[in-house]
């Protein structure tokens, strides 16, 4: 499996979701910063020219939830998705998709200052998916319930950005969430990759 990747950049999240599954990898870099995903190469692989994608034998999947709904159901040992059987599925799929569809856009539009429109825009607004999030997250320290899963990984890895961003204040509800994902071993295995590669950069 190749993971197109480069530091500092939405790859975390495959790289983060590779780690927690243990599965066989290696990193190709596309240099963002350069245009390398410019290249007719890669452009071939993900016509919207943007990280993270990945090559799976000649299969190749772009877009950070369709990638980690790849993996979550190609090895579904690791318990990171809902195989189609299982009633949560559901519930994993609208939180997979809620990230880039909602809370990608709200944040976007927030820290833009653009004005938006609740009812029409897809993702409603910035408080509307705090709303949601909150909500979804006084069932259980999981938005499947009892269990970490990629939904789970792309929303706290997003959340850490919205933090950073200082679109969200780190504590409470949201804080220990995110807290919690990023004490998982796997990510602590995908963080120690990316500086790694931080490191190399510099040198
Ligand atoms: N919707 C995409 C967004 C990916 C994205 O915006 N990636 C950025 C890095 S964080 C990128 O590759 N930017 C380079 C470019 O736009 O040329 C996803 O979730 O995978």
């Amino acid at each position: 499996m190749k993971l197109y990747y480069w530091p500092k950049t939405r790859a975390f999240r495959a790289l983060w979701m590779l780690e927690e599954i243990g599965a066989p990898y290696h990193i190709e870099h596309v240099n963002i910063r350069a245009g390398e995903q410019g290249s007719p190469a890669f452009r071939h692989l993900n016509p919207m020219t943007k990280l993270p994608a990945l090559d799976d034998n000649g299969v190749h999947v772009s877009e950070s939830g369709a990638v980690l709904l790849y993996l979550a159901d190609k090895f579904p040992a690791a318990g990171l998705g809902a195989t189609l059987d299982d009633p949560l599925r559901g519930r994993f799929l609208q939180w997979l998709f809620f990230t880039p569809g909602c809370l990608e856009p709200a944040m976007a539009e927030k820290m833009t200052g653009s004005p938006g429109n609740t009812f029409s825009f897809g993702w409603g607004d910035f408080d509307r998916v705090q709303q949601a999030i909150e909500t979804a997250l006084e069932e259980g320290e999981w938005l499947l319930g009892e269990r970490f899963s990629a939904a789970d990984l792309l929303l706290a890895g997003t959340l850490q950005i919205a933090f950073m961003a200082k679109l969200l204040e780190p504590k409470g509800r949201f804080g220990d969430y995110v807290e919690r994902a990023v004490s998982r071993d796997g990510h602590a295995r995908a963080l120690a990759v990316e500086q790694r590669e931080i490191a190399a950069l510099k040198k």
